[in-house]
């Protein structure tokens, strides 16, 4: 496995995201009460025996760094390594040493696949919430003998109009790749007979197209080549339609969880979709672990609240009468006495207060860190270092679907949103 190279898109400009990108690049995003988005595809490298990896994201964030420089470690006889690869050092220089798009954040770094001894280059996304051996990618891609391969999953139409749709012949290799498909007609050009899917072992389901899943196992040399040969911006969009016809693209079936989160609305309901009793992805699976950073934090402390369907990380303080249903409460979270949180995702805090910060609070009347007594959340996301008030009440009641862009709490996807280090005063209403 020495011989693979593994490289994680971290990111665009990361709007899609936003506001959880508002002050951190995206591989940073915090996931599931205590992990970041990045550690997903840097677990499941890990879990396949492949240790060698570079992050590509658009600007260097020091809690990225801090957190895989204190995460990924590796002891000098593997020859493991995690490095980021930033675009620039800042977010407001003109943007135009931002990679164009995904294959353009990889030419621009091709000096690092270019070194002796790699003969595979592994592409991952990084706002993907799954659990691959990618060993089994590497034997189908060995066993075709194939130039590329493209992990694929069977999907539905409507959900096809997200995702790059292949036409697969007989022998597994890719005949037609078509980026998001909006109309039927369209994806009719590249369908495939739900009966071939069966015949695979995966049960159509009423699924007559393939989504390639944005994982790419790359001939090293040939990636470099098609990459110094074009100024295509995109991997989906412009690379694989070109080279589908000249190279041996294969086509690498999965049939697992399997989540694009890089929406607002489709990250929110990853997170809560963990907190429920069955969850579709295991945090817990033994054999494949998700890795983070370890914290030396205290037990999380309740004082009498009522808690169903949720998970509450380390470290957390939950006054009485709280009650928390459905939601991700995520470290070092302080909830107030009689607060109440529904379907809602809590990104927690960097630190507690001292007592100094306390004071300080107090004596200009802003709220404390943490969500402040009797108030009221629904359906929201809150992230880290938020100053919430007493008797705030967050529920998107009218339905908006997007509102605001500079405030503390704006509405996205229909998703109420406090951005990091927001402060809300005491009886704000949404
Ligand atoms: P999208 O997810 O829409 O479709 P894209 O926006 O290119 O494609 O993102 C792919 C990954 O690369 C994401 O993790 C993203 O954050 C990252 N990324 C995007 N632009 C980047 C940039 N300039 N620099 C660094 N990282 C960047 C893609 C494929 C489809 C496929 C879906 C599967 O184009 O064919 O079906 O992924 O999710
Ligand atoms: P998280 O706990 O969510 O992973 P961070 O990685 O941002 O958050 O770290 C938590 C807090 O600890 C931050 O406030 C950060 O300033 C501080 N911190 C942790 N490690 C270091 C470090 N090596 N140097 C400076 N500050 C650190």
């Amino acid at each position: 496995m020495r011989n693979v190279i593994s490289l994680v898109l971290g990111g665009g400009r990361g709007t899609r995201l936003y506001p959880l990108t508002k002050f951190r690049s995206k591989p940073a995003v915090p996931l599931a009460g205590k992990y970041r988005l990045i550690d997903i595809p840097l677990s499941n490298c890990i879990n396949s025996g492949l240790n060698r990896m570079y992050v590509l994201t658009q600007f260097m964030s020091v809690s990225l760094h801090r957190h895989i420089r204190q995460t990924y470690r590796f002891d000098h006889f593997s020859g493991g390594f995690v490095e980021l690869l930033a675009a620039q050092q800042t977010t407001n220089d003109e943007k135009k040493d931002w990679y164009q798009g995904t294959a353009d954040a990889v030419r621009k770094n091709l000096r690092y696949l270019q070194q002796p001894g790699i003969d595979y280059v592994l592409i991952l996304s990084g706002d993907q919430l799954y659990r691959m051996d990618y060993r089994e990618m590497i034997k189908t891609h060995q066993d075709s003998k194939a130039d590329v391969t493209i992990a694929g999953i069977p999907v539905d139409r409507e959900a096809a109009k997200g995702f790059g749709i292949m036409r697969i012949n007989d022998e597994g290799r890719v005949q037609g790749f078509l980026e998001k498909p909006q109309t039927y007609k369209e994806m009719d050009m590249v369908k495939m007979d739900p009966a071939w899917i069966d015949a695979r072992g995966i049960p159509s389901k009423g699924r007559d197209l393939i989504a390639s899943m944005g994982i790419y196992l790359f001939n090293r040399d040939m990636l470099v080549d098609a990459l110094e040969k074009t100024d295509y911006p995109d991997f989906g969009k412009e690379i694989f339609p070109a080279v589908v016809r000249s190279k041996r693209v294969m086509l690498h079936m999965f049939d697992g969880y399997w989540e694009d989160i890089g929406t607002i609305k489709a990250f929110y309901e990853a997170n809560l979709s963990l907190a429920g009793t069955h969850p579709p992805f295991d945090l817990s699976a033994a054999v494949a672990p998700i890795y983070s950073r370890p914290r030396f934090l205290p037990p999380t402390m309740f004082d009498g609240a009522t808690i169903k369907r949720s998970l509450i990380a380390d470290g957390c303080q939950i006054g009485q009468g709280a009650v928390i249903e459905n939601s991700v409460i995520g470290l070092r979270t302080i909830i107030g006495e009689g607060v109440t949180i529904r379907n809602t995702v809590i990104m927690g805090a960097d630190s507690y207060d001292t007592d100094g910060t306390k004071q300080k609070h107090a004596n200009n009347g802003t709220p404390q860190t943490g969500i402040g007594d009797r108030s009221y959340i629904e359906g929201a996301i809150i992230d880290k270092n938020v100053r919430i008030g007493k008797g705030v009440r967050i529920v998107n009641e009218q339905g908006v679907e997007n509102r605001g862009e500079d405030e503390a709490c704006i509405i996205r996807d229909g998703i109420p949103c406090v951005v990091k280090d927001g402060v809300i005063p005491d009886n704000f209403r949404l």
